[in-house]
C-alpha cells in the first residue's frame, strides 16, 4: 500500500461510514434476520473452531473489513516474514520464529543465504538429549544427587511464554521435578522460590538473549552464590547451571560450559521465542515428544495463515475484527478469557506478544500515526472473573469486546465441575451478546426503580474458541493464532511489530537513579522535582 494513510483509503471510510451505521446495531436483530448466522460466521483450523458470530458485524461489515486486509496487503507482508526478509527494520533483523517450528524436512528458509533449519533442528537434538538425560536421572548434580527442581531465570520474552505453557500443559509434566519460573529482580521471587530446597538437587536454566539483562543477571548471580554457599566449589556451577541465549563470551564467563549452552538466533524476537531453546525448561517439563506435539501445533496454525483464503484465515479474521472495535467502535482494550484453570497465564503472555508488538504511536516512515495502534489486553480465567470484573463488561459504559476460550474435555473430568464450567462459559457469551430487556425484567416480576439495574443491554462482542481438550497442539496453534493475529493487525496499522525501543527510556534512567539510591554520601540529583523528592525520601528511610 506504499503506506498511503490508512485512513484515506476508500476501505477505510467505507468502514468510517459503517461503523455509524453498525454502532446501534441488536445482536438480537443481527440473529433473527439472518438464520445462517452462526452456522456461516464460524470456522475450525489446526483443532480450534472459532465462532465470530457473537460480534456486532453483519456480512456487509466482514466483507469490508476483508477488503481493508486486501489493500494492506496482509498476505504479501506475511511473505516477507515466513521467507526471511529483515522486516524489523529498526534493529535490522529477520523475523522467524516460523521457522522454529518448520515440521517439513523437504524446505528450506534462508538469511542471508544460508538455510536456518539445520541449526534450528541440531538445537531441538541438543535439548531433547539434555532434557531426556535429566528426566531419566542421568544428568546428576555436582555431589551425583539426581535433580529434583528446576528453576528458570528470564524475563519478558525469556520468561512469560514458557511459564505460561509450563503452567497450561502440566498435565503433560513429569511431576517428580519442581519447576518455576524466576523473573523479577525483586529478590523476594528467588527467595521465596529457593526456600526449602536442597542445592544439590537444583539446576537453574539461565535464559537471557543478550546476557546483559538487569533482572536475569541479579538472580542468576544471586542464584550462583546461593548455590557456592553449600558446594563451596566453583566447578559446580557447571553442574547447575545451563544457559540459553545468544551471547557466547557472557556465559563462559558466567561459568557456564559452553557444551551445556544452547543458542537460538537474533531472528527470534523475544516474545515469539517460546518454540527456541527459550523453551527449553517447558521441554524438561513435558519432555521432547510433548514439545514436538507443541511445535505441531503452531506450525499447522503458520500453515493455515499461510494458506487460507482472508475469509477462511482465522488470524486474519480475529485481526480484522478486533481491528473493528478498536478503530471504528472506539474500543480501548481486548478481554482474553479463558475457561481453564491452565490457562492462568495466557493472558499475561499475550499481553506482552500484543503490546510490546504494537504499542506504537509511530509508522514504519517514523510518522505519528493518525489512528489507534495496539488495544490493552487484559483478563483472568473463567469462572473467577464471573465474580469480579464481568459486571463492567455487561453493564458497564466500556465496549470490551473478548475472546472465551474453553475446552469440550477437561483434564480432570471430576464430578460435574466440568459441565459447570462450560455452562458458564456459554451463559456469559450469551448474556454479554443477547441481554436482558426491560420487559422481560418486569415479567419476571421486577417492578419500580429496581428495573433499569436488571437489565442487560447486550450487544457486548465475543468470540468463542472451542478446542477438543488443551492439549500440546492446541495450546501451540492457540498461541500461533494469536501470534498472526498480532502481524496482521501491525501491517494494517503500519507500525513494526517486532521491535520495543518503548522499553529502553526507563532501563537507561533506572541506570542512573541505582547509583544515586545507593550512595553512601549525599549526592547530587539532577531529575524533575517529584523525582528527587522521591529518591531523598527512600533513601532516609534506609538510612533510619
Ligand atoms: C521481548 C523483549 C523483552 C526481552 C526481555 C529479556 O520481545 O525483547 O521482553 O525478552 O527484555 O531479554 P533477554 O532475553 O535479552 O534477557
Amino acid at each position: 500500500m506504499n503506506n498511503k494513510p490508512l485512513t484515506d483509503t476508500p476501505e477505510w471510510r467505507q468502514l468510517v461510514r459503517q461503523a455509524s451505521s453498525m454502532k446501534h446495531a441488536s445482536m438480537r436483530e443481527l440473529f433473527a434476520a439472518d438464520a445462517s448466522r452462526a452456522s456461516d460466521l464460524c470456522l475450525e483450523a489446526c483443532g480450534l473452531f472459532l465462532d465470530y458470530s457473537k460480534n456486532l458485524v453483519d456480512r456487509q461489515t466482514m466483507h469490508q473489513l476483508l477488503a481493508l486486509a486486501q489493500t494492506c496487503e496482509v498476505h504479501p507482508a506475511a511473505e516477507r516474514m515466513f521467507g526471511g526478509e529483515r522486516i524489523n527494520q529498526t534493529e535490522n533483523r529477520a523475523v522467524l520464529h516460523t521457522a522454529l517450528r518448520e515440521r517439513r524436512e523437504d524446505v528450506s528458509i534462508c538469511v542471508d543465504g544460508e538455510d536456518v533449519l539445520p541449526a534450528v533442528r541440531e538445537v531441538l537434538d541438543q535439548m531433547g538429549r539434555f532434557s531426556d538425560a535429566v528426566r531419566s536421572g542421568d544428568w546428576v548434580g555436582h555431589t551425583g544427587k539426581r535433580i529434583r527442581n528446576i528453576i528458570n531465570i528470564g524475563i519478558g520474552g525469556s520468561d512469560l511464554g514458557p511459564a505460561m505453557a509450563y503452567e497450561a500443559l502440566k498435565p503433560y509434566s513429569q511431576r517428580d521435578v519442581q519447576v518455576q519460573f524466576v523473573s523479577n529482580v525483586d529478590g523476594t521471587h528467588l527467595a521465596e522460590a529457593l526456600l526449602g530446597l536442597n542445592p544439590e538437587e537444583t539446576l537453574f536454566v539461565v535464559v537471557s538473549k543478550t546476557f546483559t539483562t538487569q533482572e536475569t543477571m541479579t538472580n542468576a548471580q544471586s542464584a550462583r552464590e546461593w548455590l557456592l554457599d553449600t558446594m563451596e566449589d566453583e566447578a559446580s556451577v557447571a553442574r547447575h547451571f545451563v544457559a540459553v541465549s545468544t551471547n557466547k563470551e557472557a556465559v563462559s564467563a558466567f561459568g557456564i560450559d559452553p557444551a551445556n549452552m544452547f543458542v537460538f538466533w537474533d531472528w527470534v524476537g523475544g516474545r515469539y521465542s517460546m518454540c527456541s531453546a527459550v523453551g527449553l525448561t517447558l521441554m524438561l517439563a513435558i519432555g521432547k515428544e510433548n514439545f514436538g506435539r507443541m511445535l505441531d501445533g503452531f506450525h499447522a496454525m503458520d500453515r493455515h495463515f499461510m494458506e487460507a483464503p482472508y475469509d477462511q484465515n482465522m488470524p486474519v479474521l480475529l485481526g480484522l475484527l478486533g481491528i473493528w472495535y478498536n478503530n471504528f467502535l472506539g474500543a480501548q482494550t481486548h478481554a482474553v478469557l479463558p475457561y481453564d484453570q491452565y490457562l492462568a497465564r495466557f493472558a499475561a503472555h499475550l499481553q506482552q506478544m500484543d503490546m510490546e508488538s504494537n504499542g506504537k504511536y509511530v509508522n514504519e516512515d517514523g510518522i505519528t500515526v493518525r489512528w489507534q495502534t495496539g488495544p490493552i489486553i487484559w483478563g483472568e480465567p473463567g469462572t473467577n472473573g464471573q465474580h469480579a470484573f464481568y459486571q463492567l463488561i455487561h453493564q458497564g459504559t466500556k465496549l470490551i469486546p473478548a475472546d472465551f476460550i474453553g475446552f469440550c474435555k477437561s483434564h480432570h473430568p471430576m464430578g460435574d465441575h466440568h459441565d459447570k464450567l462450560l455452562a458458564n462459559f456459554l451463559a456469559q457469551t450469551e448474556a454479554l451478546a443477547f441481554g436482558k430487556t426491560r420487559s422481560e425484567v418486569e415479567r419476571e416480576g421486577v417492578q419500580g426503580p429496581l428495573v433499569p439495574h436488571k437489565v442487560f443491554m447486550g450487544n457486548r462482542p465475543t468470540n468463542t474458541i472451542l478446542a477438543d481438550q488443551l492439549t500440546p497442539e492446541v495450546l501451540g496453534s492457540l498461541t500461533a493464532l494469536y501470534e498472526h493475529k498480532v502481524f496482521v493487525q501491525g501491517v494494517i496499522w503500519q507500525v513494526f511489530s517486532f521491535d520495543q525501543w518503548g522499553v529502553e527510556l526507563g532501563k537507561a534512567l533506572a541506570s542512573k537513579i541505582l547509583p544515586e539510591l545507593v550512595a553512601e554520601d549525599e549526592v547530587e540529583l539532577s531529575h524533575d522535582s517529584s523525582t528527587n523528592a522521591l529518591i531523598r525520601r527512600i533513601r532516609a528511610a534506609r538510612r533510619s
